[in-house]
């Protein structure tokens, strides 16, 4: 930073952060704290000037109130919420839900006015007493059930806000995590109304493969591979954007997701390619502890005697070393995916997440947050 400031001088450099046209909304998870040693991440790690807006993961529904998830999160929102008095400009939102908590739980509260009455009442206060910018929804996944009952929640929750606002106070942001998969979307989702209230809508343009399939397969391909099979036609970024874009989203609300991990398999032959037999996961990273996925920096090591190739057209690597498998993005891979996001006109990109980036740049022999970064700076050149 300091480095770049003497280069091309202070007023380039304030442009460039407090008015850049593109989002950069990077997701920070609770858990990341546990990890060990150069892996271990919490907020004061990130960089205040990295990202437009910084998304903690996840916050607690409880008694049909917003509530806090882990023992020391109020301390994490703190140290989170204090980058913004060296980058005033930085915008922080609260993530609601995620993976563990489940669709159940979201689908009884929306269901009921009373409850998502309180569910609502609650946000703007706790979101103001920790310092927040904004909600974000995750949702996973709204059913059939729930697709109009998710609409009003939005819709609801964005009144709010409007009402909120009304004393003098900047409003509070509003945004979304969708699904990148067609059926999901088509199932709970209604795209133009949820669009209409949604401030920017987080496109999860990851995880289209894994260790549930048989053959390997990379799970964030930017186009079909010409190795796809038909079958696979919907699994890769591109027809992720294009259908959103035909239901209705607005370009320039919609921010493309980019991960900082790949997932792994394990090879059933000695067949190392594109969808070649798999037995099963890829075994677990040194720090992320969890089969079929690695984060960047775990990538990094793995890079080292392994086998390294690039899909011509998917444009994403993979890497093969004795019988693991591994689909990932690298800092070639993500500047064509910024490329192809300013030639659809999005809001921007999206990164899930930022803790299994290389926090330090100590595993990848990078700058820290390699991955980030360079998306960062594909989103400001001209
Ligand atoms: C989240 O809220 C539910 C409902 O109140 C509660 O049962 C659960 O223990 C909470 N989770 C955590 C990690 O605090
Ligand atoms: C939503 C979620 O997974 N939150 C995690 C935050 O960290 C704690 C502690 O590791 C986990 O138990 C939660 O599951």
């Amino acid at each position: 930073m300091c480095l770049r400031m003497t280069q091309t001088g202070l007023v380039v450099l304030l442009l460039l952060q407090c008015c850049s046209a593109y989002k950069l909304v990077c997701y920070y998870t609770n858990w990341s704290q546990y990890r060990e040693g150069n892996a271990k991440c919490f907020p004061d790690n990130i960089d205040p000037f990295l990202c437009t807006h910084i998304i903690y993961s996840f916050a607690n529904i409880s008694n049909n109130e917003i509530d806090t998830l882990e023992w020391n999160d109020v301390t994490l929102y703190g140290m989170l919420n204090s980058l913004k008095k060296n980058n005033p400009n930085l915008k922080t939102l609260l993530s609601v839900g995620g993976w563990n908590f489940g669709s159940e739980r979201f689908s009884k509260i929306a269901s009921n006015s009373q409850s998502s009455q309180t569910f609502i009442k609650s946000v703007p206060t706790f979101l103001r007493t920790y310092g927040f910018d904004g909600l974000d929804l995750s949702w996973i996944y709204p059913g059939r059930r729930d697709r109009q009952h998710f609409t009003n929640l939005v819709k609801n929750l964005k009144a709010e806000f409007s009402k909120e606002a009304q004393s003098g106070k900047e409003q509070l942001l509003l945004s979304a995590a969708f699904p990148a998969g067609k059926v999901n979307i088509d199932i709970g989702y209604d795209v133009p109304q949820l669009s209409q209230y949604l401030d920017f809508i987080n496109l999860m343009t990851y995880d289209f493969h894994g260790a549930w399939r048989d053959i390997t397969g990379h799970h964030s391909l930017l186009h079909k591979d010409q190795d796809s099979l038909s079958s696979d036609r919907y699994f890769n970024v591109e027809y992720a954007v294009g259908y959103m874009l035909s239901l209705g989203a607005p370009a320039n609300k919609l921010v493309m997701g980019i991960p900082t991990y790949g997932r792994s398999f394990t090879l059933a032959s000695s067949m190392t390619g594109f969808r070649a037999p798999t037995s099963g996961p890829g075994t677990e990273g040194h720090f992320t502890k969890e089969k079929g996925m690695l984060a960047y920096y775990e990538i990094c090591d793995f890079l080292n005697g392994a086998n390294i190739k690039r899909l011509r057209l998917g444009k994403v690597p993979y890497a093969t070393k004795g019988n693991q498998w591994v689909g990932y993005d690298d800092q070639e891979s993500v500047k064509t995916k910024v490329q192809y996001l300013k030639s659809k006109q999005l809001a921007g990109a999206m990164v899930w997440t930022l803790d299994l980036d290389d926090i330090r740049g100590s595993f990848c022999g990078q700058k820290a947050f390699p991955l980030t970064s360079t998306i960062k700076d594909a989103l400001s050149v001209a």
